[in-house]
């Protein structure tokens, strides 16, 4: 297991086999500064070559206390950037969230109070988004003159449908929990913060008695099929499960359901 404890922005506990991630800068409402989002990245990185032999079957992603998931990218520190600057801090930023959906293990997004610019960013690159009652969406950039810039203006149209993102890009509106889970950006609402991270675990105690192996190439060919036409994305879909013939898991799960018996998988 690689070493967590430099980071000072972020922290990443593991317990049970399911990594506990949380954005740990509780006084600026975990605003993403360049030190959070290159932790950020250090941490994916680790997840993504540890792979397999890797204690983490599944991540949690959370912010510290009870006010806020993430309220957007630092904008003290953006005020005074460069185009030059703005491009390597964007750029950083859109690395991360495609870290994500490069994590060979599912990752929940648990939403606590305000996701909002960056933070909703952050959230939609995850696998999918759980909320509290009193969380709060929204990608209020153009309010400051900005645009979203770590992939707002491409996931939240793939997630709510093109005009709808625009109406909430365009405003700069609060999206309530409510309205989010009717428009699918948040699929599960929970009333506290404790019963939403129960509700992740409960989610986590089903796919991880399922084939870890299964669960990464699923993951794999609903990434990469997103951006294609559905001809190119039946056939990354072809590639993934052929790929899954070659597995242990492919072959543990399909012989115990002969045998009548529970499966063992190891995720090889
Ligand atoms: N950046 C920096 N600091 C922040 C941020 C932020 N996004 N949000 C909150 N803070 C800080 C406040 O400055 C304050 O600090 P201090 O106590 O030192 O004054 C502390 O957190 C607490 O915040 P508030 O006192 O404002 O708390 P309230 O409860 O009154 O308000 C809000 C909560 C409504 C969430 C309010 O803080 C707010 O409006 N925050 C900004 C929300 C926002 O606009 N987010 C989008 C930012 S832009 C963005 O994310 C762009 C992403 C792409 C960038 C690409 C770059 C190239």
């Amino acid at each position: 297991m690689f070493i967590t404890a430099n980071y000072e922005t972020i922290t990443f506990e593991v317990k049970d086999y399911i990594g506990y991630l949380t954005i740990n800068r509780e006084k600026k409402l975990n605003a993403l500064n360049s030190q959070v989002l290159s932790e950020l990245k250090d941490l994916l990185s680790h997840l993504i070559n540890e792979d397999k032999g890797s204690s983490v079957k599944g991540v949690i992603m959370t912010g510290s206390g009870e006010k806020a998931f993430i309220a957007g990218a630092d904008i003290a520190e953006m005020q005074d950037m460069t185009v030059e600057e703005a491009r390597v801090f964007g750029a950083l930023g859109q690395e991360v969230t495609l870290l994500f959906e490069m994590l060979p293990m599912p990752i929940i997004a648990c939403v606590n109070g305000f996701a909002l610019g960056g933070g909703c960013e952050m959230a939609m690159a995850c696998d999918f988004i759980y909320a509290t009652e009193s969380a709060v969406f929204g990608q209020p950039e153009v309010k400051l003159g900005l645009i979203p810039g770590f992939g707002g203006t491409q996931r939240l149209s793939r997630i709510v449908g093109r005009h709808r993102a625009k109406e909430i890009i365009y405003t700069g509106r609060n999206v309530s929990s409510d309205e989010a889970q009717k428009i699918g950006l948040a699929i599960k609402v929970f009333a506290s913060k404790e019963e939403l991270i129960a509700g992740a675990e409960k989610t986590f105690s089903y796919i991880l008695k399922v084939s870890p192996n299964a669960v990464k190439l699923s993951k794999k060919a609903m990434n990469s099929g997103n951006d294609l036409t559905i001809t190119e994305g039946l056939s990354h879909e072809l590639d993934q499960f052929s790929a899954v013939f070659s597995s242990e898991d492919m072959k543990e799960g399909t012989t115990a359901f002969v045998e009548k018996r529970a499966p063992n998988f190891t995720g090889n």
